[in-house]
């Protein structure tokens, strides 16, 4: 596969750019090789420099729920483009926006807009500071929520994927104020709250973990984690940046049923466009300054291009909430597509679904926490990840990340990637 030009631009950007990327995970390091430098994307299918067609599983991290460019969300924003870009004003769209997040996640009765996953939790987690007034909050090893510096302490994601899961330049102070529990041990939150009692503001956690590969939080876990939080007063948030409208229209929340204080957006609700949001308990969102002293702003925050892209997707997730059935059936054809595979091979490698996210791990046995993630053969995974790159087919270049199906891949694109996968496994077995 030629990849000269995608060489070039690499070379150039490593002059300017820290490790050539705008983002870690980007730059390919866990897998070796070259970054591919993106042309563009059309459904299922992106295009590097050197026009070179791969079937995309990452689909800019989750936001491509529908594939890239789908008509109805660039004709939402060419229609917004015609009357500017940025006022820095309130707009309709807003309006229209907050009405439908509040409407398809019964939980949000006040919603704020921001420009990405970590503004909405790093202001999901002062907000929480400020209506509890207790400074210290609970996340669990593994969980990512963005850069903020109370979160880069035993983070997942790229984090991770660096082996840097603590990153230097968070101070001491921030995190002392950051406890890390294990992700599906109840008695490790109970430890936390007993040793810390009345200091906790917040306990944020990913439902259904997609930062360290994926991971479901079983359902009495979280169901005990609600309870908990209501007794101690502690706000519980829902990190849904990843699994809000990809999992349901309502997100993990609506699987399972639980009801958090304050929930984190992103991804999806921009269509592809840099939108975060968080929301919640009406008596906690009317802290946000104007309307209370907790202080959170943005210059572009509900930027009416980016929102005409976001109204554009949950509107059709609103119309078409089919498209779920749809995804879980694909998404289950192709598990079992890789399960037959794993079981031909009597290799009994962990494979965790949930929806249209999953992750294959390079260990045995089931993977069900932090430190069972750890446990997988990352080389063995750079050795798959770059057959399947090889063949036209991009996964997210790290162990620690999902793989997303979206409603624009088809049967047959399901079925080569399936083929490709037993031919790398064996390679590696
Ligand atoms: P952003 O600031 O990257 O928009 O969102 C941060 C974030 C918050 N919460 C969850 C659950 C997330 O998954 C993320 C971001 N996800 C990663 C992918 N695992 C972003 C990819 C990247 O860092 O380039």
């Amino acid at each position: 596969m030629d990849i000269e030009e995608s060489i070039k631009l690499y070379q150039r950007a490593l002059e300017l750019i820290p490790g050539g990327v705008n983002s870690p995970v980007r730059a390919f390091k866990s897998v070796g090789g070259n970054p591919r430098f993106i042309r563009k994307g059309l459904g299922s299918k992106i295009y590097d420099v050197d026009l070179n067609e791969y079937i995309d599983f990452i689909g800019s991290w989750g936001p491509h729920i529908f594939g890239h460019k789908p008509d109805f969300i660039i004709q939402a924003i060419k229609e917004a483009l015609q009357n500017g870009t940025s006022f820095g004003a309130p707009t309709e769209a807003e309006v229209k926006i907050a009405e439908l997040i509040c409407e398809l996640v019964p939980s949000i009765k006040m919603v704020r807009l921001v420009n990405s996953g970590t503004e909405a939790t790093m202001s999901a987690i002062r907000l929480a500071r400020g209506f509890t007034k207790k400074d210290k909050i609970i996340k669990f090893e593994g969980c990512y929520h963005g850069h903020s510096d109370s979160f880069l302490i035993k983070a997942g994601s790229g984090a991770l994927t660096f082996g840097i899961p603590t990153s230097p330049g968070v101070t001491a102070g921030t995190a002392a104020d950051t406890l890390t529990a294990k992700f599906n041990d109840i008695q490790s939150v109970k430890e936390l709250i007993q040793n810390n009692k009345g200091q906790i503001a917040a306990i944020i956690i990913e439902p259904v973990a997609g930062n360290m590969g994926v991971i479901a939080g079983k359902p009495d876990f979280l169901k005990s984690l609600r309870e908990i939080c209501s007794e101690e007063s502690i706000v519980l948030i829902f990190d849904e940046v990843m699994t809000g409208f990809r999992l349901a229209k309502g997100g993990a929340q609506e699987i399972y049923g639980i009801e958090p204080d304050l929930t984190t957006l992103g991804k999806i609700i921009g269509g592809g466009m840099p939108v975060g949001a968080f929301g919640g308990k009406r008596e906690i969102m009317s802290l946000l300054a104007p309307s209370g002293p907790v202080y959170q702003a943005g210059t572009l925050s509900g930027n009416p291009i980016a929102v005409s892209a976001g109204l554009a997707s949950l509107e059709y997730i609103k119309n078409n909430p089919r498209i779920y059935n749809e995804l879980e059936i694909k998404s289950k054809n192709f598990e079992l597509k890789i399960r037959e595979i794993l079981n031909k091979l009597g290799k009994n490698l962990a494979l965790n679904r949930v929806g249209s996210m999953l992750c294959l791990f390079f260990c045995e046995n089931e993977v069900n926490s932090f430190d069972d993630a750890l446990k997988s053969d990352t080389q063995k995974f750079s050795i798959f990840f770059n057959h399947l790159l090889n063949n036209g087919i991009y996964l997210p270049p790290s162990q620690f990340e999902a793989i997303f199906i979206s409603t624009s891949h088809s049967e047959d694109e399901l079925i080569y990637t399936a083929e490709k996968i037993e031919e790398a496994l064996k390679l590696i077995y």
